[in-house]
Order: C-alpha cells, then sequence, then structure tokens
C-alpha cells in the first residue's frame, strides 16, 4: 500500500520476520503466516466448513495421511464437524470458545479453539489434549485471595504467588508499565535458585506499541519452545480474502523472531504472558519465564486468563478507591473554599491557612496559586520571583488541563536552583488568563534505579555487523538519578486536576459576580460622572472621548458639533497652538498636562477655566486612557475676591482699634474686638477649608459684616460705659 493520492512516502510495515532493528516498531506481528509446531491449523469456509487452508503439520496429526484442503470438516474421521455446528451461532470474532472433539482414524482427542476472523473465514487451532485436571478449587482460592488483597503491592504479590503456584513456570513477574510505557518488574515469584529480577525497570521500546495493541485484544501468548520450527500455513493467502491470514487471536500464533531472540539473550526457553488490561489500557503484564520448553495445556492457559482477569479486576478497584479518596479530599477543600467565603469573604484562605488538604491529596510538599498578580503558597516552594518565572514558562508550553513532570531541571536547565524543592512539579491553569496556576512541589530525591541490562543499549551488533540483535546484556545497570522526584501518580494527576477545576470554577464566579458588581458600579459611576457639575472629559487610549459630561458640553458654543478626540478640544482653546502641543504630549508620551486655559464659549465669550489632564494606566505600561478635569476659575476668582475683602475688612477693623491703646477703655474693647475677630477667622478657615466653593464669598462677606457689626457693638458697649463716647 502506498500513500497514493496524499503523496506520502510511508514506508510499508515490515511482514512478519522481516523486520530489523530500525522498524522492528511496526513488524506485523499478526501476520507470521506459520504456527508453533505443538498444535495445528484450519481455516474453513462458511456455511460449507470446507478447508480452504491448513498448517503443514495438520494432516499428520490428525493423522489423515493425505491433502485436507477442499475437504469438508464433516467429512473428517471424529466428531469436530458435529461439535463445532452448534458454536457456530456466536460471533466468535472476540474470544475463541474452545470445545473438546476427537478426530482422524483413531479418534484422538483435541481441544479446538475456534474464532472468526472479518473476511478469511473461521479458523480451527487443534491441540492435543491434555490429562483431566481438577482446577475448581485452586482457582476459586486463587480469586478469593485476589479479591481480598488489600493493596496494589500485596495484591501483586500474591498474583504472582498464584500464578507460580497454578501455572508450574520457573519464574512468574508482574510487569507494571509507567506512564511512558517503561517497565518496572512490580512482584516476582521464582524458584530460589534463580536471580531475582525483581524492582528492575525495562525501557518501552523493548515491546512495540503495535504489540501492545494486540496483547488488549489477545489476553495470553503462549511460547512453547523457543527453539521451535514456524509451521507455514498452506497457502499462504487466504482464497477467501486474498489477503495474509489475520492471526491476531490464534493461540498458536508464531512469535517474532526479534522477541525470540531477545528471550534467547535471557536464557529464557519458554513463557506464558498474560495482559493486565485495566480501563480498556493495558496496565501491566504476568510474565512467566521457563527454563526448559513448557506447554501449558488449554485449561491452566484459560485459568491463567481468567486470574489475569481478576487481578486486573482489582487493580481498578484498588486504583479506583484511591482516586475515590482524592476525590473526596477535593470536595473537602471545596467545601472549605465555600465556607470561607462566607467567613472572610475569601476562598483563597481556605487553600492556605492550612495547606494540609491541598497538599496531602497530591503527596506534594509545597503549593502556591498564582493569580491576578498575586502569589499565595503554602509549605516548601521556591521564592515568589521563581514562582512566577515558572509561570511564564508554563504559559509558553501547549495548554493542557495538567502539566506535570518529575524533573523540572533536567527538562528545563535554567530551574536547576530549583532542584531541591521543585524537581517535581505539578501544575493546573485556574483560567484562560496567562500566568495563573495552581502549582504543586516535589523535592528532589536523590536514587538509584536498577535497569534489566543498560537502556540505552536495547539494541546491540551482533557477532555478525549486519545482524542487529536486541538487548543481550540483561546484568544489572544501575543508574544513579539527580534532579528527580517521585513520579506523580494518576491517582495524584486527576486529584490535582480536580481541584484545578473547582478553583478554577471559583474563580470564574467570583469574576462573574464581580462583573454585575461593576456593571452596577459602572451604571452608578456614569450617572455621577455624567451629572457632575464640574467639566469632565475621558477619552479612551487612542484619545478618542468616551465621554463628555453635560457640564463640559455646556462649555461648547451653541450648536458646536459634539467633540470626538480629545485633541479637539485644543479648538475651542484661545491659545490652541500649546493647547494642542500638551493635549499631544498627554495622548502620545502620557504626560500629565496641569494649567490655565481660556475657553471661548460663543458668542465672544471667554471663560477660564483651569484644566487637569493625566493618563490612567494600569500597570506601567498598560494605558487605560485619559480623565480630563476642567474647573471653572470665575468661581474661583470670587473666591479669592472675597477672601481679599475679608482679610483687608478685619485688617481695616484692627487698625481702628489700634489708634486708642493708650486708653483703659480701649484696652478692654480692643481684647472684646481680638475674641471676636478670632472667632470669625476661625469661621472663616472652617469656610475656605471647606467645599462649598459657590457660597464661599457669600459666607466670607457675612462673616466680615457680622465681625463689623459685632464691633459697632463693642464700640457701643465699651465706649458709651467709658463715657468718652465712641470715637468718630
Ligand atoms: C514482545 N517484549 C515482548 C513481550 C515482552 C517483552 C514481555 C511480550 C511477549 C508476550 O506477550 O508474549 C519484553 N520480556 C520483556 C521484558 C522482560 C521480559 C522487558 O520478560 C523483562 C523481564 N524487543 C526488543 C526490541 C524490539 C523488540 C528492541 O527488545 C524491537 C523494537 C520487539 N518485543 C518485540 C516484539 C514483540 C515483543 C516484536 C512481540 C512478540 C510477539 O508477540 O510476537
Amino acid at each position: 500500500m502506498s500513500g497514493g493520492g496524499l503523496g506520502l512516502a510511508i514506508a510499508p510495515a515490515p511482514a512478519f520476520g522481516e523486520a530489523d532493528l530500525s522498524n522492528c516498531e511496526r513488524e506485523q506481528i499478526h501476520l507470521p503466516g506459520s504456527i508453533q509446531p505443538h498444535g495445528a491449523l484450519l481455516v474453513l469456509s462458511e456455511p460449507e466448513l470446507q478447508i480452504v487452508q491448513a498448517s503443514e503439520n495438520a494432516a499428520g496429526m490428525i493423522g489423515v495421511g493425505e491433502d485436507l484442503l477442499g475437504r469438508r470438516v464433516a467429512d473428517l474421521p471424529g466428531d469436530l464437524g458435529a461439535r463445532l455446528a452448534p458454536e457456530l451461532r456466536w460471533p466468535l470474532d472476540q474470544i475463541p470458545t474452545a470445545l473438546r472433539c476427537t478426530l482422524g482414524p483413531d479418534g484422538r482427542a483435541f481441544d479446538a479453539m475456534v474464532h472468526r476472523t472479518l473476511a478469511s473465514g473461521l479458523i480451527v487451532e487443534l491441540e492435543p489434549a491434555g490429562p483431566p485436571l481438577a482446577l475448581s478449587e485452586p482457582v476459586e482460592a486463587a480469586l478469593k485471595a485476589i479479591v481480598a488483597a488489600p493493596a496494589l503491592r500485596p495484591l501483586c504479590d500474591e498474583a504472582a504467588r498464584l500464578f507460580k503456584e497454578i501455572s508450574g513456570y520457573d519464574r512468574v513477574m508482574i510487569y507494571r508499565f509507567d506512564e511512558e510505557g517503561h517497565g518496572e518488574i512490580f512482584a516476582e515469584a521464582r524458584e530460589p535458585a534463580l536471580e531475582p529480577y525483581l524492582g528492575n525497570r525495562y525501557p518501552a521500546s523493548d515491546i512495540p506499541q503495535i504489540a501492545r495493541r494486540l496483547y488488549v485484544r489477545n489476553r495470553v501468548r503462549l511460547l512453547v519452545d523457543l527453539d521451535y520450527v514456524p509451521v507455514p500455513i498452506r497457502p499462504q493467502r487466504s482464497p477467501l480474502s486474498g489477503t495474509d491470514l489475520d492471526m491476531s487471536l490464534c493461540a498458536l500464533r508464531s512469535i517474532s523472531p526479534i522477541h525470540v531472540q531477545y528471550l534467547r539473550n535471557m536464557g529464557v526457553t519458554a513463557t506464558l504472558v498474560a495482559s493486565l488490561v485495566v480501563g480498556g489500557r493495558l496496565w501491566g503484564l504476568v510474565a512467566c519465564h521457563h527454563y526448559s520448553a513448557r506447554l501449558l495445556q488449554y485449561e491452566l492457559r484459560l485459568a491463567c486468563e481468567l486470574l489475569a482477569e481478576a487481578v486486573a479486576t482489582r487493580i481498578t478497584a484498588l486504583e479506583s478507591f484511591v482516586r475515590a479518596q482524592a476525590e473526596l479530599a477535593v470536595r473537602r477543600i471545596e467545601q472549605r473554599m465555600v465556607d470561607a467565603i462566607g467567613r472572610d469573604g475569601d476562598w483563597r484562605s481556605a487553600l492556605f491557612d492550612s495547606s494540609q488538604p491541598l497538599l496531602q491529596p497530591i503527596q506534594a510538599t509545597g503549593a502556591a496559586l498564582l493569580l491576578e498578580g498575586q502569589v499565595l503558597t503554602g509549605g516548601e516552594v521556591p521564592s515568589t520571583p521563581q514562582l512566577r518565572e515558572l509561570g511564564a514558562w508554563l504559559d509558553r508550553l501547549p495548554r493542557a488541563p495538567v502539566h506535570a513532570t518529575a524533573s523540572l531541571s533536567l527538562n528545563e536547565p535554567r530551574f536547576a536552583p530549583l532542584r531541591e524543592v521543585a524537581s517535581g512539579v505539578l501544575a493546573v491553569p485556574v483560567s484562560t488568563l496567562p500566568g495563573e496556576y495552581l502549582v504543586w512541589f516535589r523535592p528532589e530525591r536523590v536514587r538509584t534505579v536498577a535497569w534489566g541490562g543498560d537502556p540505552t543499549k536495547a539494541v546491540l551488533v551482533g557477532d555478525d555487523p549486519s545482524s542487529l540483535s536486541p538487548r543481550r546484556s540483561f546484568a544489572r545497570w544501575y543508574q544513579l538519578v539527580e534532579g528527580t522526584a517521585d513520579p506523580w501518580a494518576p491517582a495524584e494527576l486527576g486529584a490535582a486536576r480536580l481541584i484545578g477545576e473547582s478553583v478554577a470554577d471559583m474563580i470564574l464566579q467570583f469574576r462573574s459576580v464581580r462583573m454585575l458588581i461593576a456593571r452596577e458600579q459602572m451604571s452608578e459611576v456614569q450617572a455621577q460622572v455624567r451629572l457632575a457639575d464640574q467639566p469632565v472629559l475621558l477619552a479612551d487610549a487612542s484619545g478618542t472621548l468616551l465621554l463628555m459630561n453635560d457640564a463640559a458640553r455646556a462649555l461648547l458654543p451653541r450648536g458646536y458639533a459634539p467633540l470626538e478626540r480629545l485633541a479637539d478640544l485644543a479648538d475651542l482653546v484661545v491659545d490652541d497652538a500649546a493647547a494642542r502641543r500638551n493635549l499631544r504630549s498627554l495622548v502620545d508620551e502620557q504626560r500629565s498636562w496641569r494649567g490655565e486655559v481660556e475657553l471661548a464659549t460663543g458668542e465672544g465669550a471667554i471663560r477660564r477655566l483651569q484644566i487637569r489632564a493625566d493618563p490612567v494606566l494600569s500597570t506601567p505600561h498598560r494605558i487605560l486612557g485619559f480623565v480630563v478635569l476642567l474647573t471653572d476659575l470665575t468661581e474661583r476668582q470670587e473666591v479669592e475676591a472675597a477672601r481679599r475683602r475679608f482679610q483687608s475688612g478685619i485688617l481695616d477693623l484692627n487698625r481702628l482699634s489700634v489708634l486708642r491703646l493708650d486708653n483703659h477703655a480701649d484696652l478692654i474693647f480692643r481684647n472684646l474686638l481680638a475674641t471676636v475677630i478670632g472667632n470669625a477667622q476661625l469661621a472663616a478657615l472652617e469656610i475656605t477649608d471647606g467645599v462649598d466653593l459657590a457660597r464661599m464669598p457669600e459666607l466670607l462677606e457675612s462673616v466680615r459684616v457680622s465681625v463689623s457689626r459685632s464691633k459697632e457693638l463693642l464700640e457701643h458697649l465699651v465706649w458709651r460705659a467709658a463715657e468718652g463716647g465712641r470715637p468718630h
């Protein structure tokens, strides 16, 4: 097949057995065209049940001694045809069915595994039947033990032990995959003389993706003796479909020569491998090794498949329990946030006043919330500038619900100084705005990892340099791992995501509420500005007018077109060149302008106004717009005049009183008058400090008049009493 229409040159996937180590990832392992010799294979057409393909060893194994092709199963000696008939109403395309039958002139007993392919007919695999086995008791006991396992590790230890007991292999390993597909021997049961593999890690490249996908469909694979000679299927291509026979679900399928070589390098002779499928994904494998040929009969393989299924189900339960615990912790945090809003009006305190609820479900040692330019932290965290830098780094990563690394400084060398506190970083965005994250941290944990062979040398050149061979050395290879924290477990990633979602909801809710309040305030403020007596002009960052209130519009000459830009204000100013300059430097350079202007307000009238024009910045570099306030100086001028009148009036009063200082009555008068004036000046201070600019002249004048009246009264009082009468 070629990429054809798309014009892509896709190298064809290598056929079975033709892969080398450069392309073995894509070897067509489901199309081997051959089987292992411990059984025989027939392909039947339906509904005639005529043999269209057969393995070369089939006639001999059945004992019919002549070519089987073209014969009907019903015509073969034995009861295969009769046993098969009732099974055929089932789809048989997912799980093969098995039946016990007799075949051949000697009435030899066989186990027949039967399944349908998409287009190539019905596949019947025959294996000589083994002795009867009493499996129900050990299987029941095993199932009970699996169900009773309280946690993952005891479950896997128990599973390895049970598999070894039931299958009889020399070594049974529970091989567990991590997120990247690397494997670890998580549990092991072995013959005492064997070297332990427990804890060894093997790189993902040891098991190709194509094989992993196959192992989700076909749950148990058997390799009886790796020195076997494969038996070809004849004809090689299916007469029904014209294609190679899809042997994905075949029990007798030939095993990839590359993998056989791998096992040979490992010193293994026979294997049985069962899949552990959790949540539809290949969680791990139960890998059984034997150091001599070993054929496990069908019932035992079935028992192994059943136990693997039970183990996978138990893993699902235990992992879900961990998830449920995490979820519970998340709900608790949510409740704390809701409570905190009721108590403090802010949910953030709930996250950090005691950091345990936030750290515990994630098994983190520190956490930080980056929000609206603020940084809140709990536990062991990097410094605030470092946290901000981390936020900026997260912004540059492709958007994802969760970002996790267990080795920050290895991914990003510039974060090397954070290694001790934050080798592990787990971040969830809490809004769609940049820089807003909830981040958890884990410290560096220096440790050694045992690889089953050097992971960097998965592929080795053999004796003949043209022939490459997979891993040859399985000697333990220790790696000192630095700059790495304990990896984040899937349940922890899940919990982080849930907490992040919950915090994001809270933030969004808060922001929505804030928006409602802002809208309410906005209309209120708009009304206030619009109705203010003082002229106000508001412009956006580009200088386009957003608002000119009624008082400002009242300054425009009658019939004057509304202003569009702030700069248009200059048209009204008498010294327009200076005004234009000032407005331009306001808008272009954000320079404030303070000064007085004379405005032509129409019909030759001119008004003196004080101008106060300022840029409004939200951050040092972000300009929101401009505010221009105009203050009518006529009023101010009147106030100033009134103040001056008041002061001179008072001075006049004092001057008069100085004239007769030699007189005793004069002294009394002067003291009394000083008190009156003192009182009046205090009043004047209050008036000029007040806000009622419009009434100020009037009030000052009234005080001045009052002092003058008081003085008159005093004169009457003092001078009349002093007989001399009042001076004129
Ligand atoms: C398959 N490789 C496998 C399988 C295992 C391993 C478990 C599945 C076998 C099965 O299900 O029957 C690897 N086996 C291991 C490891 C241990 C073990 C790690 O016992 C540790 C104790 N293999 C390579 C390289 C290639 C490769 C470099 O090392 C090529 C890319 C290929 N491995 C390869 C292939 C298969 C395989 C093609 C599929 C075998 C098959 O099902 O036909």
